[in-house]
């Protein structure tokens, strides 16, 4: 299989939009609820699966990456809230750095811990600049990261968050509102963010209707996250692919 930051930007080079649906894998209720995930990945061509979570309690996060590796050609994306979310039976981790927060251990302690693991491991490490942006209400990963999301009437900040990670050799922006957000990141703070940043920009958080995605690829997202609202919905990620075919660069 290709590189996952390849194909992530050979895409944005070439103006197609992709799309990734978020798997909490706390949320799969048994191997039969998996296997119907499988099979609507599989239909709906969705570019990739993130799986992870702010906070996981289930203790079944590496057999679900497994058994979507064994039935899916799409890459599995590991998204972990903290360093123990660690599975060689995926493809890529996206390695987050949260650099719209001042927490040090989630600019840099989380890693310290995971990096001699993942150098045991043939996962694609991908350096990532994640930002929590204020979207209505807390969300989990605002409260577990005990940090402050960047307000949401402020894009400037957001740029030049951006920028810096960018400047410090990030390989992705990562927009959240977080899971279950009442709102999607607003169009104007991703076209800020667009516009002061070369890199490939995911954005996720809130995205419940075929406008919201189709507001974000428009405003520049390379890449959309939806899980909230394909949970509530499985046959949405049809019309959010369909979305996302329909858009360009
Ligand atoms: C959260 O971007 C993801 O990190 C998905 O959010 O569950 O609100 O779609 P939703």
């Amino acid at each position: 299989m290709k590189q996952v930051l390849s194909l992530i930007l050979e895409a944005k080079q070439s103006g197609k939009k992709m799309l990734a649906l978020l798997i909490d894998p706390d949320k799969i209720k048994g191997d039969e609820h998996l296997e119907k995930w499988i099979q609507l990945i599989h239909h709906s061509q969705t570019d990739f699966v993130f799986v992870g979570g702010s906070l996981l309690t289930n203790n079944q996060m590496d057999e679900v990456v497994k058994m979507l590796k064994a039935h899916l050609s799409v890459p599995i994306v590991l998204f972990p809230g903290n360093w123990n979310q660690i599975s060689n039976h995926a493809d890529a981790l996206l390695f987050l750095s949260l650099i719209s927060g001042r927490n040090p251990d989630l600019l840099i302690g989380q890693h310290v811990h995971a990096a001699p693991i993942l150098k045991t491991t043939s996962l694609e490490v991908i350096s990532t600049g994640y930002m929590l942006i204020d979207c209505g209400r807390q969300t989990t990963a605002s409260y577990m990261s005990h940090t402050l999301p960047i307000p949401y009437n402020k894009p400037d900040i957001a740029a030049a968050t951006a920028l810096a990670g960018e400047y410090l050799g990030m390989k992705l922006i990562y927009m959240d509102g977080g899971s279950g957000a009442e709102q999607p990141i607003s169009r104007a703070m991703i076209k800020k963010v667009a516009s002061a940043v070369e890199l490939p920009i995911i954005v996720g958080g809130g995205i419940r209707t075929e406008e919201d995605a189709a507001a974000a690829y428009s405003a520049g997202a390379d890449i959309v996250v939806v899980g909230t609202a394909v949970e509530n919905e499985p046959e949405l990620l049809f019309s959010f692919n369909e979305i996302k075919s329909q858009s360009k660069q």
